[in-house]
C-alpha cells in the first residue's frame, strides 16, 4: 500500500496579525498535486488541523474545496482520508463528512468518549483494497482500550496480511518540539503504548517537524525503511511559526504487508515565502539606522520573505522605528513582511539611570500573554511593590478561578440530569 502522508495544513493562518497565507497555501496545493498524480498514492492522509481556527473564512473554505474536488477528479482512484486536529471545529468537519462522502472521501472530525457498543467502529475504519486505514482525530486523553478493540477488529478480518495504518493527532512522548517552545511545559504527550498495537504505521500530525519516533537522527533522509511498526510526523505543510527553522516535506510510505517493511521517501515541499533573520551573518544590528538599511537591502534583492530582526538591546528605539519599518516594506506590497518581535541580543543591563525607559517595545507587549511577564519588567519602577507577593496574588486568584468553574461544571451536570 502506497500512502501520501501530509499534515498541518492551519489554512487561513494570519501571520503577526497582518499577513493572509493563501498564496503560500495555494502554492503548496500545487506541489501536492503534481506529487499525487506522478505518485499514485493509493491513499491521501491529511493529519489534522486541516484549517487555522474554528470558523475560517469563506475563502479559506473554498480553497479547501477547490482543492480537494480537483485533487478527487484528477486523482479518482486515491482514496483521500482528512481528520481534524485540535485547531479544528471537531463538530464542522463532522458535520461536512456526509458531504465530502457522496464523493469517497472520509472526513473524521470526533470520535465518542466512550464505547457505547453501537456502530462508532465503522465510522473510523477505511477499507481499501490494499489495506486498511483507521482514522483517529484530535481526541483529549487516551482511547487506547477503544483505539484496541479496532485493531483487533480489522485482525480478524485481515486474513490476507494486509497493511494497516493508523491516523491521531497528538503529541508523541520522546519527540522533538522544536519550533514549539511556547508549548513546552504545557506539552500533554501520550505513550506510543496508549494507541495500541496491530497498526503498521502511525500517521500523525500536531507536531511541525518531520520526524519518526524513536528515529529522530533519521528525520531529514530522502529515504529510509524501517521494521513495522512505525509512528511517524510528516510535519506542517509550512513554516507555522519563524521558530521552525527545518525543511517542511510530505511523506510517500510504502508498506509491503502487515508486519513486513516500512519504505518512507520526503518530498520536499517549496515554501513560497521563506524566513529571515536580519543581519543575514547572524551578528545584530549596534543601532537602528542600519537595522532600517539593511532592511531596504533586502527588499531591493529578496523582494520576498518573512523578516525579523536582530537588535542589541542597548540600541535606543525610536517610537515610530516600526512604521518606518512599514513604510519601506509598503513598497513591495506585502511581499517582504515583517515580524514585529525583535530578537533583543547582549547582555540584559541593570537598568539604573533611565529607570523611566520600557524595557520593551510594544509588539512584545502585543505578544504577551501572561500578566506576569510584564510586571516582572516594569516591577523595577515600583519599588514599594514585592513581586514575589504579587506572583502569589496571581495564583490564589487564579486557583479561585478554577474552583469557580469546577463548582460551575458540577452545577451545569446537575441541571443536566
Ligand atoms: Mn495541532
Amino acid at each position: 500500500m502506497k500512502v501520501l502522508h501530509t499534515a498541518d495544513l492551519h489554512l487561513g493562518q494570519i501571520l503577526y496579525q497582518n499577513y493572509e497565507r493563501g498564496d503560500e497555501h495555494a502554492h503548496y496545493f500545487k506541489q501536492l498535486m503534481q506529487w499525487c498524480k506522478d505518485e499514485h498514492p493509493d491513499v491521501f492522509l491529511l493529519s489534522g488541523d486541516v484549517f487555522d481556527i474554528q470558523q475560517p473564512s469563506s475563502s479559506t473554505k473554498k480553497a479547501f474545496n477547490d482543492f480537494f474536488v480537483s485533487l478527487h477528479r484528477e486523482c479518482p482512484d486515491m482514496a483521500i482520508v482528512i481528520t481534524a486536529g485540535n485547531h479544528d471545529s471537531a463538530s464542522r468537519i463532522q458535520a461536512d463528512s456526509a458531504i465530502w462522502g457522496c464523493a469517497g472521501m472520509r472526513l473524521v472530525g470526533m470520535m465518542p468518549s466512550v464505547d457505547d457498543g453501537k456502530e462508532w467502529m465503522e465510522q473510523h475504519i477505511v477499507r481499501l483494497k490494499q489495506g486498511y486505514i483507521v482514522a483517529i482525530p484530535f481526541v483529549r486523553g487516551e482511547r487506547k482500550a477503544m483505539l484496541q478493540s479496532i485493531l483487533d477488529k480489522i485482525a480478524d478480518e485481515n486474513r490476507e496480511g494486509k497493511p494497516v495504518v493508523m491516523m491521531a493527532h497528538s503529541a508523541v512522548t520522546g519527540l522533538d518540539v522544536t519550533g514549539h517552545s511556547y508549548e513546552i511545559g504545557t506539552l500533554e504527550t501520550q505513550d506510543l503504548s496508549s494507541f495500541g498495537c496491530g497498526f503498521d504505521y502511525l500517521a500523525l500530525g500536531h507536531i511541525h517537524k518531520p520526524q519518526t519516533i524513536g528515529h529522530q537522527d533519521d528525520s531529514m533522509l530522502d529515504e529510509v525503511t524501517y521494521t513495522a511498526p512505525v509512528a511517524r510526523y510528516s510535519g506542517s505543510a509550512l513554516h507555522v511559526s519563524c521558530d521552525e527553522k527545518y525543511p517542511h516535506t510530505v511523506s510517500v510510505v510504502d508498506i509491503d504487508r502487515h508486519g513486513g517493511n516500512v519504505n518512507i521517501r520526503q518530498l520536499r515541499i517549496d515554501e513560497l515565502r521563506h524566513f529571515y533573520e536580519l543581519p543575514l551573518d547572524g551578528s545584530s544590528f549596534n543601532n537602528t539606522e542600519e537595522a532600517l538599511v539593511a532592511v531596504k537591502d533586502f527588499c531591493d534583492k529578496y523582494r520576498s520573505g518573512y523578516i525579523r530582526l536582530r537588535i542589541d538591546r542597548k540600541a535606543p528605539r525610536p517610537s515610530d522605528f516600526i512604521q518606518q519599518i512599514y513604510d519601506i516594506l509598503a513598497v513591495t506590497g506585502d511581499e517582504v513582511r515583517y515580524n514585529p518581535k525583535i530578537i533583543e541580543t547582549g547582555v540584559e543591563t541593570v537598568i539604573t539611570e533611565n529607570i523611566n525607559k520600557p524595557v520593551f517595545a510594544v509588539a512584545d507587549l502585543q505578544q504577551m500573554d501572561d500578566p506576569m511577564e510584564f510586571i516582572e519588567k516594569i516591577i523595577h519602577l515600583y519599588p514599594q511593590f514585592d513581586l514575589e507577593k504579587i506572583r502569589e496574588d496571581f495564583k490564589e486568584v487564579e486557583s479561585e478561578i478554577e474552583r469557580h468553574e469546577a463548582a460551575e461544571a458540577v452545577e451545569t451536570a446537575k441541571k443536566k440530569k
